[in-house]
């Protein structure tokens, strides 16, 4: 009995590992070009969803900026342990959180600038004629197209 081998090229499973390869490559290529074309040392996704997590005594990530691009969907994820509810100030988007559950707001980035994103409660939890507080969660930064 005679076997014959004919080739034109690699075998093909070494074809198949190119492939992927080129095709791995190629991916990584195009995010890792998206995120570049954001300003230098701003991971900039596009359009991002950021986790927001309130948990006692108080929100703590006053100072955490969420870097967006104008025009893309922003999406904030938020946890919270209080009822109250989350504004994003100049966007006048709102979306009330109650104790342990997630809610989900999304909407579009149409203006560049610095927005807060703030949680209103009441000063005095148990007070409900106390006045609304102001709580920093974190600071929405828009850069411009
Ligand atoms: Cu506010």
């Amino acid at each position: 009995m005679v076997t014959t081998v004919s080739r034109n090229g690699p075998p093909r499973s070494s074809l198949v590992l190119w492939a992927a390869a080129t095709l791995v490559a190629l991916v990584v290529l195009y995010f890792g070009s998206r995120a570049w074309i954001g300003e230098p040392g701003l991971n900039v996704v596009p359009n991002p969803t950021f986790d927001l997590v309130i948990a006692a005594p108080q929100p703590d990530e006053a100072m955490t900026v969420l870097p967006v691009r104008q025009s893309e969907t922003v999406t904030l994820r938020i946890r919270s342990d209080r009822a109250g509810e989350v504004h994003v100030h100049g966007y006048d988007q709102n979306v009330v959180v109650v104790a342990g559950a997630e809610v989900v707001l999304t909407f579009v980035a149409k203006t560049a600038g610095i927005y807060p994103i703030h949680l209103h409660e009441r000063a005095n939890p148990a007070d409900p004629d106390s006045p609304m507080a102001h709580r920093q969660l974190a600071v929405l930064d828009v850069k411009a197209q």
